[in-house]
């Protein structure tokens, strides 16, 4: 007898337990009592998110305060991209982007700066000259200028540029750019790269210990752009550009082949075998919940579906921690700061990130958490 009411007071604690357990899991991504990410992943990665200036102007504010509470990166979604930064050839806008650089110094952030050069955001001053094109000389001339001047200035402060960003097309050949078609292959060697070698070597010698990104999207799921990257790297590579990581946005769809987006990782990581220390970082991590390319038709926000966006942020988390532990990769940031301000809320609502449009965790961010747990090789 008392055999069976000790079993029945050891079950029912466990299940008061279970119930405190469940009952207390935090709401809010910035509460105190939520699990962090940043900590969670502290042993492999950092995890960061893109966010705007005004998320961070109120440290009381509740986006400032998720900020604090989940992130040890940050980039800017866009403030520090050149048509903001730069949009007069003589002018330069620094305001926005020195006080990011300021706040992620005093809380022991990592600050990523994207980003020096790219075919959109970019203001037409660059390519023209009067009312006719620039010259190969003055484009080159031009981006030497635009990233020593900003590079210099975050010298020791930026950790991370992404120097170029998305420089190969959805054909997999070199995107056919302003700067690639007034810049072309201007030292005849055969190749058209040399906007993108200047703007790295421009980097480097303004800031040496950055580190420096060619970042693009569709790497993980496209098996001839991660070849094509891989082979304008490695000829850069060879010919001395600076170059250190390659950046995999990630903006990725529900439901993602895990071996494939493993395999295209690889394809990149096999650059050490020329730079030992290259590295690699997910930059702008996201989920869309529609189709890409199709009309938007609202999804169902069912019980398979979000098991499904729960799996596959935990197969992208998962994956990161054995890169990680290959010494690869060191930081993971998501493209937003929850769902309500994401770019992918174009036209339609969409759920694409852990955190929801009012702060509230999903049941997606604990099952990442939970994947934190799960310890490999270390
Ligand atoms: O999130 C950014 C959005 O607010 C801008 O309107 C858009 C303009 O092109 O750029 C978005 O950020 C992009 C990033 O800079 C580069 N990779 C793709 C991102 C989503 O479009």
């Amino acid at each position: 007898m008392i055999k069976h009411l000790s079993r029945i007071i050891c079950a029912s604690a466990a299940i008061v337990l279970l119930l405190t357990s469940c009952g207390s899991r935090a709401k809010y991504a910035y509460e105190d009592a939520a699990p962090s990410l940043c900590e969670a992943y502290k042993d492999w990665f950092r995890v960061g998110a893109a966010i705007n200036s005004w998320d961070i102007e109120d440290p009381n504010s509740e986006n400032c305060r998720t900020i604090l509470k989940q992130f040890n990166v940050l980039t800017m979604e866009n403030e520090s991209k050149p048509e903001n930064l730069h949009p007069e050839e003589d002018r330069y806008y620094f305001d926005k982007f020195d006080s990011f650089v300021d706040f992620c110094e005093n809380n022991g952030i990592r600050a990523r700066g994207h980003t020096l050069l790219w075919h959109s955001q970019v203001p037409d001053w660059f390519f023209h000259d009067g009312a006719g094109d620039a010259s190969a000389e003055l484009v080159l001339q031009r981006i030497r200028d635009h990233v020593t001047t900003i590079v210099t200035r975050y010298k020791g402060r930026v950790d991370t540029w992404d120097v170029v960003n998305e420089v190969i097309g959805d054909d997999s050949s070199l995107r056919f750019s302003e700067w690639l078609r007034l810049v072309g292959d201007y030292d005849g060697d055969g190749d058209d790269y040399d906007y993108i070698e200047t703007a790295f070597i421009a980097a480097h010698e303004a800031d040496p210990d950055a580190r420096l990104i060619i970042n693009d999207y569709s790497l993980e799921t496209s098996s001839n752009k991660a070849i094509r990257m891989y082979k304008a790297v490695r000829k850069m590579l060879e010919d001395g550009v600076p170059i250190d990581g390659v950046g995999f946005q990630m903006h990725i769809g529900n439901g993602i082949d895990y071996d494939a987006m493993k395999d295209n990782f690889e394809i990149i990581a096999s650059l050490r075998d020329i730079k030992p220390d290259f590295v690699i970082e997910v930059t702008e991590l996201d989920v869309n919940c529609y189709p890409w390319g199709e009309a938007p038709a609202d999804v169902e926000i069912t019980g398979p579906f979000l098991k499904q966006f729960s799996e596959t942020y935990t197969s992208v988390f998962r994956l990161m921690k054995e890169l990680s532990e290959e010494g690869l990769l060191d930081s993971v940031v998501m493209w937003g700061l929850h769902d309500g301000v994401s770019w992918l809320n174009n036209g339609h609502r969409n759920y694409p990130m852990l955190i929801d449009r009012g702060l509230e965790l999903k049941d997606a961010f604990y099952d990442v958490i939970d994947e934190a747990r799960v310890r490999g090789q270390k």
